[in-house]
């Protein structure tokens, strides 16, 4: 779905290099041993990792500052110290890494594979211990090279989002109230018709995985031929990976919604029927809504209807099984 962005800033810091050490060596029996501080490890790098099962940023949307390790300062015996961990910061294919300041691209994820590694900040260089230092004139040196400094970047993650899955329903059917139910959207909900003007987007986390749900105006009978708001916004389903149909069980005259959303949909682009989709029945919290489910169920023997509420969560946990096998299939 063009035009909805996801994104999130974010303070990066590599790992500093690890001072060198002075050492000299002690022996039984060699009263003045020769100098061995070993080297500084290296400090840890900035690094982002293409995650192809991610699909939005919400997972980088709590913690906003990201350090690497430093590295270990060198020991006696010529020891190196150990080189400080990488933090890697995992990113959806598709996201844009932008300099917060100056909104310069650094890097485009558009054109990547999955795993695929981009090093950002290097990590500082340790330092070299004291034996390095050691020359004929001077025997005994007394210092080390300290570690250089790690660098810092202050940069924004950008993601235009596409939809996994759309909902699609007559207005009040609580499509709004479903994305609000199941994401970290927050769309307007009420009891008029039309309450949804324009698309909303919201993701819902399951596990590792990113679903981006997509809630859309109501449709109406007609829609296809310009009646209502849902038609002018059909395009944006016209990508995801599949739809929910939702039908209000709740109402009495429930029988033949199922059929006239298919019919607008046709109209519109026969290619939205050959997505898969589900059949949802919402409002179960309500009385007669027990009834109506029996009803649909036999007059759609072929479908699989998932019975919800979003008041009483009946039914939310086996919609977001089936949504993400949809998604992800
Ligand atoms: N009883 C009951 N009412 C619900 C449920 N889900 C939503 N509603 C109510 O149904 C009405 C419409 O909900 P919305 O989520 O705004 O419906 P919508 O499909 O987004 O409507 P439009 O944006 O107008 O197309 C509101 O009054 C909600 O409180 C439910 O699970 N049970
Ligand atoms: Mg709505």
């Amino acid at each position: 779905m063009q035009g909805f962005i996801d994104e999130t800033r974010l303070e990066v810091y590599s790992g500093e290099g690890g001072a060198g050490c002075v050492s000299f060596r002690r022996e039984k029996y060699v009263p003045q041993g020769g100098p061995d501080g070993g080297d500084g490890g290296r400090g840890g790098n900035v690094v982002f990792q293409v995650k192809n099962n991610l699909k939005t940023l919400v997972h980088l949307n709590r913690k906003h500052v990201y350090r690497a390790k430093n590295g270990q300062g060198g020991m006696g015996r010529r020891m190196h110290g150990k080189n400080g961990e990488d933090i890697i910061i995992e990113v959806p294919p598709g996201t844009i890494v932008r300099d917060y300041q100056t909104s310069e691209v650094l890097k485009d994820f558009s054109e990547n594979v999955d795993g695929e590694q981009w090093v950002f900040l290097r990590g500082g260089n340790g330092g070299q211990g004291n034996w390095h230092f050691r020359t004929a004139r001077r025997q005994t040196p007394r210092f080390a090279q300290p570690g250089t400094p790690g660098e810092y970047a202050e940069i924004k993650l950008e993601l235009n989002l596409i939809a996994d899955i759309g909902f699609v329903g007559f207005p009040s059917v609580g499509k709004s109230s479903l994305l609000k139910a199941l994401t970290n959207a927050n769309p307007k909900v009420a009891s008029y018709p039309f309450t949804t003007k324009i698309p909303n987007l919201g993701m819902l986390r399951i596990g590792e995985k990113d679903i981006v749900l997509a809630d859309i105006p109501g449709i109406i009978e007609g829609a296809s031929h310009g009646l209502g708001l849902g038609f002018r916004f059909l395009k944006h389903i016209a990508r995801t990976a599949g739809l929910a149909f939702m039908i209000d069980l709740g109402e009495e005259d429930f029988h033949d919604t199922y059929a006239k959303l298919l019919v607008e949909l046709k109209e519109y682009n026969p290619d939205l029927l050959d997505k898969p989709r589900l059949l949802l029945g919402t409002k179960m919290d309500l009385d007669v809504a027990k009834d109506n489910l029996v009803k649909l169920q036999e007059l759609y023997p072929e479908e699989h209807v998932i019975p919800i509420s979003v008041f009483s969560r009946e039914g939310l946990d086996e919609l977001k099984m089936a949504m993400l096998k949809m998604a992800h299939k």
